[in-house]
């Protein structure tokens, strides 16, 4: 049989990519898609793990049961999509525990955002409607990702994503409402997460290393930019509904091209946040680490029990 060189797979595959045929875990990969994904894929679910934890830090906080049992059910969520997205990142060969690994010793980033605290009930609001919101707005074009593993694993991340987002725009709503206070800590609540909301999207385009190719291999849909926009447009009304205002002095609203304007970012806060100098980037690593570890006699017990059960078996 003719050996097809390594130009002709790499042609049949970007043709299967231009066509949106679905790329799955035993199709023939070129190298650099696979490495690609796996980082964005286990990035994503580091980013899910370790959000968990500062809404964790507020469950025993709610102010009443009702609002418990949402939080608490927001966090289950969150552990979950970083199950399917760990198992995402498996189907292209990565190693679990080596992944994880990864995360505790630094090597592998996560999502910046989640190295603000949350020092307040209103943190709560905050993060649902704007980190869930921002969150829907780069995952809902990744339902339609070249990677049908990570591609239909998005479809039920971002059903859940929209529930988290209105449970959060419902808190803010509710604060916005109340008391003086309330509203003021629900407005220092916006002020504090508004920018590093923005940050989520990744750097300008003009900074994004991977955006052009991972666009030509249609794993991402859209660039950084495009995304950061419409989260803007969608956003900045939504708190003038709720009597709030986005802290920009420099925001308007473009008639001519019907979107928003938004400021300059603070682009050296991001870096070092994702170098790892944000406010709680050691809190958060530390708290995972000593999971891991504290979880240790838990994942001897399970493998001491399975392999009982694999020589009973096979007795
Ligand atoms: N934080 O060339 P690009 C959530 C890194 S899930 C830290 O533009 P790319 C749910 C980037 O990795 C939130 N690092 O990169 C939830 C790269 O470094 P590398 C997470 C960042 O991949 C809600 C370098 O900068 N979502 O919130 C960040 O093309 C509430 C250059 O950047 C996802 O992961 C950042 N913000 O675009 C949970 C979605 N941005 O790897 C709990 C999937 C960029 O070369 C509570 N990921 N970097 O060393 C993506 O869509 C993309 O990976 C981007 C970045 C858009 C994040």
């Amino acid at each position: 049989m003719k050996e097809v060189s390594i130009d002709e797979l790499k042609r049949r595959f970007q043709e299967k990519i231009d066509k949106d045929i679905k790329i799955e875990p035993k199709d023939w990969m070129p190298d650099d898609y696979r490495q690609t994904l796996i980082r964005q894929i286990s990035q994503h679910a580091h980013s899910e793990i370790v959000g968990m934890l500062p809404e964790g830090n507020w469950i025993t906080r709610a102010p009443n049961l009702r609002r418990k049992a949402v939080l608490l059910a927001k966090v289950q969520d969150e552990a979950g999509h970083g199950l399917y997205l760990y198992s995402a990142a498996e189907t292209l060969g990565a190693d679990r525990e080596e992944t994880i690994d990864d995360l505790h010793t630094g090597k592998a980033k996560y999502s910046s955002i989640f190295n603000y605290p949350t020092l307040t009930w209103a943190d709560m609001g905050a993060i649902g409607w704007l980190v869930d919101g921002a969150a829907i707005m780069n995952q809902v074009p990744l339902c339609r990702c070249s990677y049908g593993p990570y591609a239909r694993a998005m479809v039920r991340v971002c059903k859940e994503e929209s529930f988290h987002q209105r449970q959060g725009f419902e808190i803010m709503t509710t604060l916005a409402k109340g008391t003086p206070e309330q509203k003021a800590m629900a407005q220092d609540a916006l002020n504090r997460f508004w920018w590093p909301a923005l940050m989520m999207f990744g750097p300008n385009d003009a900074d994004s290393k991977h955006t052009e190719q991972s666009m030509r291999w249609k794993i991402k849909r859209h660039t950084n930019d495009e995304l950061r926009q419409q989260f803007v447009d969608v956003t900045v009304p939504q708190a003038e509904m709720i009597g709030l205002t986005v802290p920009d002095k420099d925001m308007k609203f473009n008639e001519a091209t019907g979107h928003y304007e938004h400021g300059p970012i603070n682009w050296d806060e991001f870096w070092e946040v994702v170098k790892g100098n944000g406010p709680c980037n050691k809190d958060r690593i530390d708290v995972r680490r000593s999971a891991k570890e504290k979880g240790e006699w838990v994942r001897e017990a399970a493998n001491a029990y399975a392999e009982k059960r694999a020589r009973r078996k096979s007795a």
